[in-house]
């Protein structure tokens, strides 16, 4: 069996103005949807980021896996090395973390060639990784405070503004009582700190038996993070990114017993030996979409096991194909024992067959496959690859777009 064949389809998908550290979120997101076909008539199907640089990295490399035999993901990553030599990262040099470039595009046909693998044999994409350690898999509510959305050019916007402690815990709320999440992670980072340690405490009054996390992204000096442990002491199952980079996050951890998770400082397999060096995090946050796809993201739990560290996952805006990914691979990671986050129920656009997924009580059933167990729906690839067309947007920028809602907005990180 060959590759004969590979369509990378750039789309945009309504967003609503969430707010983080650098930012908010633009008009839309902006995703790639990848389909490689074989000469056996298999289409394995992937999807990743939608920016110009991860885009651009794709379309040179799609054309020159022809021939490619799915079972050899080393050849795979041997094409992609000789196709973008010294290609760095996917992100502007502003950004709070980069992902390789070569690892992105890796982790984007890896993900295709496993769903290949799945089809031909008829297992499910768990099985390809080793098997499944859980069917069902548990996620999170992913609360952010966020304006109302002002231009509607392009899709609704999804509760409204949401500025104030009480204003999130009726988000909370909502969430909670749509899709049962039984775990709640704020994206912090945004109001005064004070008031993020308030909003959290009245999270854990309305909630008394759910997990809560707060990841705001580097925004905090130590001593600011430091304050905020102590006033959020036993509330917090664990604290993500607090401070930017890895001294930071170290000499914080050294002071406290909270766990401290990151998907900033340790985003790459060399970067977990300094980080136990120094202590600086407990708890790891996996992604396919950079981990080096899905068996780099089983080798992180491996290594994170034989290192004593935790496992979690964290998301970015993404639909129905990395959803699925992300649950296959979270069965398959034995040691993932925390709530996966998902933006998921912040779009309310679909591209497999079948409409959105269903949670019950805040978890999915993994899909039995064969491979990812999705099939596109390609009327609605089209008509989101037809709106990234229209709407002008080729990479993301949070904090220009900010300056749209606060005109002398100046990004700083850490800003308190
Ligand atoms: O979508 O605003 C966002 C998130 O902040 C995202 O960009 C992060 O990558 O959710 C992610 C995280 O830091 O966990
Ligand atoms: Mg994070």
């Amino acid at each position: 069996m060959r590759v004969t064949e590979i369509t990378v389809t750039p789309i945009a998908v309504p967003d609503v103005p969430l707010a983080n550290t650098k930012g908010v979120h633009q008009s839309v997101f902006l995703r790639s949807i990848i389909q490689v076909k074989t000469d056996t008539g298999l289409v394995g199907l992937s999807e990743t980021y939608g920016a110009k640089r991860t885009l651009a990295g794709l379309q040179t490399v799609a054309p020159l896996l022809e021939g490619l035999d799915p079972y050899d993901l080393r050849d795979l990553r041997a094409r992609i090395e000789r196709a973008l030599p010294d290609a760095g990262g996917i992100n502007a040099p502003t950004a709070l973390a980069d992902h390789q470039l070569v690892d992105v595009v890796y982790s984007a046909f890896e993900i295709a060639l496993l769903d290949i693998r799945g089809k031909e044999v008829g297992r499910p994409l768990y099985d390809i990784l080793g098997g499944a350690k859980r069917k069902t898999v548990s996620f999170g509510a992913y609360l952010f405070f966020k304006f109302a959305k002002r231009d509607l050019t392009f899709g609704p916007d999804i509760m409204g503004e949401v500025m104030t402690p009480d204003a999130l815990v009726e988000q909370a709320r909502t969430f909670v009582g749509e899709y049962g999440f039984r775990s709640l992670k704020l994206k912090g980072g945004v109001l005064e700190p004070d008031l993020e340690v308030e909003t959290m405490l009245k999270l854990r009054e309305a909630f008394p038996h759910h997990p809560l996390r707060i990841d705001p992204m580097g925004a905090w000096t130590v001593p600011t993070a430091k304050r905020v442990v102590d006033q959020l002491s036993g509330v917090l199952e664990y604290l993500e990114d607090p401070c930017r980079g890895m001294d930071a996050m170290a000499e914080l951890s050294a002071q406290i017993d909270m766990p401290l998770a990151t998907n900033l400082v340790v985003v790459e397999f060399e970067q977990i030996i300094e980080a136990v060096k120094k202590d600086a995090v407990q708890i790891i946050l996996s992604d396919h979409h950079y981990w080096r796809g899905a068996t780099g993201a089983i080798h992180l739990g491996e290594m994170c096991r034989a290192a004593g560290l935790g496992v979690s996952m964290h998301s970015n805006s993404h639909l129905g194909i990395s959803l699925a990914a992300m649950c296959h691979v979270a069965a398959a990671t034995p040691n993932l024992t925390y709530d996966c986050d998902t933006h998921y129920p912040w779009s309310s656009k679909e591209i497999v067959k079948g409409g959105r997924p269903q949670f019950r009580d805040g978890t999915l059933q993994v899909p039995e496959g064969p491979g990812l167990g999705v099939e596109l729906d390609h009327e609605a690839v089209a008509e989101l690859h037809d709106l990234y067309n229209r709407v002008m947007v080729v990479d993301r920028d949070d904090t220009d777009e900010m300056l749209k809602y606060v005109p002398d907005y100046v990004r700083k990180v850490p800003r308190w």
